[in-house]
């Protein structure tokens, strides 16, 4: 597994990667997150990246899928077989096998722009309601999604409502080796750019129903890595 993934990194990103922490290491930030808190910690020696696999049996027919991302479509494929595509309306700026809602089986987590709704209760309300701002000036909002496979065929498992910021980046990683993934988020603003810089660093872990957060901590942040040190436990890096 492990080789599989290092073979299919590009190598313009390890490069990248390397140059930064070798160039710039005071710019680069390492959290630790312990007792449930975000920390910063000095970047330990021999760190190795880590990326999310490149294919999971979503499934289980143990013939591994595949994601597309071209453009903000994103398609999950068998083999070339497209088995699931992401609707018109959404502008997917980043999908990622996972296993956030800790069911042991894998999804797609996907991070989606597409035009702002408001809940079904809001609707009617004189002040547009809870969540009437979170939107860009386009109208778009930003909301996390999973899709996996139930009941025999691929679906939303889960799709968050209009994030009250927009999430920039997202990582999954076992961050407090409870051997389950906890969601890491960049958030910006939406009268900023949607890749950024973001404002906000944030371990969120799921409840049964949704995302809780964990832990936050302020700060401008260009990029977001996850690195494994050699003991094994999980690093976030902010550029
Ligand atoms: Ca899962
Ligand atoms: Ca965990």
């Amino acid at each position: 597994m492990t080789v599989k993934m290092l073979r299919q990194i590009p190598t313009i990103l390890l490069l990248t990667f390397a140059a930064l922490v070798q160039v710039t290491p005071a710019a680069v930030r390492a959290w630790d997150l312990a007792s449930a808190t975000l920390k910063p910690i000095s970047l330990p020696a021999g760190t190795i990246p880590v990326h999310p696999p490149a294919e999971a049996d979503l499934n289980a027919d143990r013939a591994p899928e595949t994601l597309s991302l071209v453009e903000g479509r994103l398609a999950i494929l068998t083999e070339e077989e497209t088995v699931w595509e992401s609707p018109l309306g959404w502008e997917v700026a980043q999908a990622e096998f996972t296993d956030l809602n800790r069911d042991g089986a894998p999804e797609v987590a996907l991070l989606v722009w597409r035009l702002f709704q408001p809940w079904p209760v809001d609707e009617f309300l004189p002040h547009g309601g809870r969540i009437a701002d979170f939107h860009n000036e386009e109208g778009y909002s930003c909301h996390v999604i999973l899709i996996g496979w139930m009941r025999g065929r691929y679906d939303e498992l889960w799709a968050g409502s209009a994030l009250a910021d927009p999430v920039t980046a997202f990582a999954a990683a076992d961050l407090d080796g409870d051997a389950a993934q906890e969601l890491v988020t960049l958030e910006g603003r939406y009268t900023g750019s949607r890749s950024g810089p973001a404002r906000m660093l944030k371990v969120w872990e799921w409840n049964g129903f949704g995302f809780t957060v964990v832990s936050s901590v302020k700060g401008v942040f260009s990029g977001l890595a996850v690195v494994q040190q050699e003991n094994g436990d999980f690093l976030i890096l902010t550029p």
